[in-house]
């Protein structure tokens, strides 16, 4: 088995999903690829430690391009706060080094193209981990979707609502909460949560062609953790769109840091002309589907529980009826990815594929601030 090194950028939430499927996923894939967590990178060195002795690094460095100048790294995989992506990107490219990085895949689309070309002029491979797409009932939506079940699309709705910055005693900048420091992170909710909603949505029913949007900062000022100063608040706490697909299709995405009571709730729903589907985060392993070819008399929605060996990824876990949870989407794309390397293929979504993401997440800030529709 060849062995992947990985060189980890950060020790946050991210970096804690991205190492446990490392860890994890040769023990459920049969791959001819083995990663080994040869280094991890961060600034502080006591969080630092602390992480590589619980994951099993073998080394540690404070300084990313000493890190991405090693020469006993692969792959450098970037879990570090969005304006970081980049130079990393780009560093790492051109020190011939495979780059995945975690969502999105830049603060806006200058960066990002920058950093698609920079992979290719190097001739590295390169992932963004959008995660959602291997959950398995997501995947089995884009299945049902791809064998032409639902007929014509006519509908997508998407949301992805969240409370955790209701108080204005939340902070921007500093560890989780540079997500509400516009300067660190590139935007709010757009760039954080529907950049999930739009790249499952584009995997699924095609390119968007045209937006318009709405969006709102409720709390207009709050403390900066880095400066320690209060300041302005630069992202968008929430935001509404609209958006018409190639293929003919509507849909309506939201997506709140403010909807109290839902933590990570993300959903969507699909509308066809035979078929409907719908799926929701926090039933992760439910798929539900309605065909209007079924027999009138036991026509409804189905509730798929999606456990069975047939159904995307299943066979490689436990048995019909045992569940599995977010962490496996995470397995499942290193999976994916080492197979892909096998093969000669590039991991997928590639930095080209978040692209697309990221225009439309652009394309929503400027229609929200222009007040006009965007067409893409
Ligand atoms: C924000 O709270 C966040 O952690 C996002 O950054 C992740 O991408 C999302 O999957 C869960 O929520």
């Amino acid at each position: 088995m060849k062995k992947l090194r990985i060189g980890m950028l950060g020790t946050g939430f991210m970096a804690r999903t991205h190492s446990n499927a490392y860890r994890r996923v040769n023990n459920f894939f049969n791959l001819a690829y083995e990663p080994e967590l040869t280094a991890v990178c961060a600034r502080n060195p006591a969080t630092l430690k602390a992480f590589a002795d619980q994951w099993g690094y073998a080394s540690t460095e404070t300084d990313w391009r000493k890190l991405v100048e090693r020469d006993d790294i692969d792959v450098i995989d970037i879990c570090l706060p969005n304006n970081l992506h980049a130079p990393v990107a780009c560093a790492a490219a051109a020190a011939g080094k495979m780059v995945f990085t975690e969502k999105p895949l830049a603060r806006e689309t200058g960066e990002a193209t920058a950093m698609c070309e920079a992979v290719e002029k190097a001739g590295v491979a390169n992932m963004v981990w959008y995660n959602y797409r291997r959950v398995p009932a997501v995947t089995l939506a884009k299945q049902l979707v791809d064998e032409g079940r639902l007929g014509r699309i006519f509908h997508y709705r998407a949301n992805f609502l969240q409370d955790w910055t209701i108080s204005p005693d939340c902070p921007q900048g500093g560890n989780g909460t540079w997500r509400l420091d516009v300067a660190t992170a590139g935007s709010g909710v757009t760039g954080d949560l529907l950049a999930h909603c739009i790249d499952t949505a584009i995997w699924i029913n095609g390119p968007i062609t045209a937006v318009t949007a709405m969006t709102e900062t409720f709390i207009k000022e709050r403390k900066n953790l880095d400066t320690g100063t209060v300041e302005k608040v630069g992202i968008d706490d929430a935001c509404a769109f609209l958006a018409r697909f190639k293929n003919g299709s509507l849909a309506i995405f939201e997506s709140t840091r403010y909807a109290r009571g839902h933590k990570a709730l993300y959903t969507f729903e699909i509308n066809g002309e035979n078929a409907s589907i719908a799926w929701d985060l926090h039933d992760l392993h439910r798929l539900q589907y309605f065909d209007h070819d079924d027999n009138s008399l036991i026509r409804g929605w189905h509730n798929i529980h999606v456990t069975d060996g047939d159904q995307p990824y299943m066979d490689k876990w436990w048995v019909p009826g045992l569940q599995i949870g977010y962490e496996h989407s995470f397995v499942h794309q290193a999976a994916d990815a080492f197979e892909a390397l096998a093969k000669g293929e590039n991991p997928t979504p590639s930095f080209r594929d978040a692209l697309e993401t990221t225009k439309v997440c652009d394309a929503v800030l400027k229609s929200a601030a222009t007040g006009q529709w965007v067409n893409l």
